[in-house]
């Protein structure tokens, strides 16, 4: 690119004049990278990984480590926001889109929300209108390297709009529902959608 290359500064979190934006209540976290997980960290070998979608879908479809590869790239940069209140800024991501999956499943016309499950058994719900749109990913790369282990390698979801806890980590697959249902997390008080920017962190909020 040439020297007239634009840069979209707001896409990094960067506001004129060089603050960032920052949801209510958040703190940047700087260069550290929080781990947060409810279980033990798995290994899962790649040979043995599988994502499926299932559930209100034409047809339910598994890919293997190879066969998710064959898709059309899809990646991320910007912020996330952990409901424990950090936000890091310029994070990269790279994977699959969830447009491109569910576009090979064909979800069904009373599909409303899907309900993202861990090869561990964790899950957490959201509405299909949170993961349609350019708006989610299944991702296996952070800052051009495989996702480590502790962060949800070998693959995670990527929902970087919603607190940090719908980034289903060693993710197995995702649930179309014609309903709403409450994943690990919200069954155990918080909110059902997560918005950092309304502070929908618990139930009722
Ligand atoms: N499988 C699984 N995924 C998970 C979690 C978890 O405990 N288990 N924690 C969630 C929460 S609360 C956060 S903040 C992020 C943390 O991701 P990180 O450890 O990569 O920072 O993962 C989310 N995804
Ligand atoms: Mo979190």
């Amino acid at each position: 690119m040439g020297s007239g290359g634009r840069v979209t500064r707001g896409f990094t979190g960067r506001r004129r004049g060089g603050k960032r934006r920052l949801p209510p209540g958040q703190y940047d976290v700087g260069p550290q990278f929080p781990v947060l997980s409810a279980e033990a960290t798995p290994r899962i070998d790649t040979e043995r990984w599988s994502f499926r979608i299932e559930g209100a879908v034409r047809e339910a479809v598994e890919w293997d480590w190879e066969g998710i590869h064959r898709l059309p790239p899809g990646s991320y940069s910007g912020a996330i926001h952990c409901v424990t209140s950090w936000s890091k800024f310029d994070t990269s991501f790279s994977g699959v889109s969830v447009d491109e999956l569910l576009d090979r499943a064909g979800p069904l016309p009373e599909a409303t929300h899907a309900m993202a499950f861990s090869h561990t058994g964790y899950t957490t719900n959201l509405p299909l209108a949170d993961i349609t749109g350019g708006k989610a990913w299944v991702v296996w790369e952070y800052d051009g390297a495989p996702l480590p282990p502790e962060h949800g390698g070998p693959a995670r979801l990527l929902v970087p709009h919603l607190y940090f806890w719908k980034s289903a980590k060693w993710v197995a697959g995702l649930r179309l529902m014609d309903h709403d249902e409450a994943g690990f997390w919200e069954r155990n008080g918080y909110h059902h959608r997560g918005d950092p920017w309304q502070e929908q962190r618990y139930t009722g909020d």
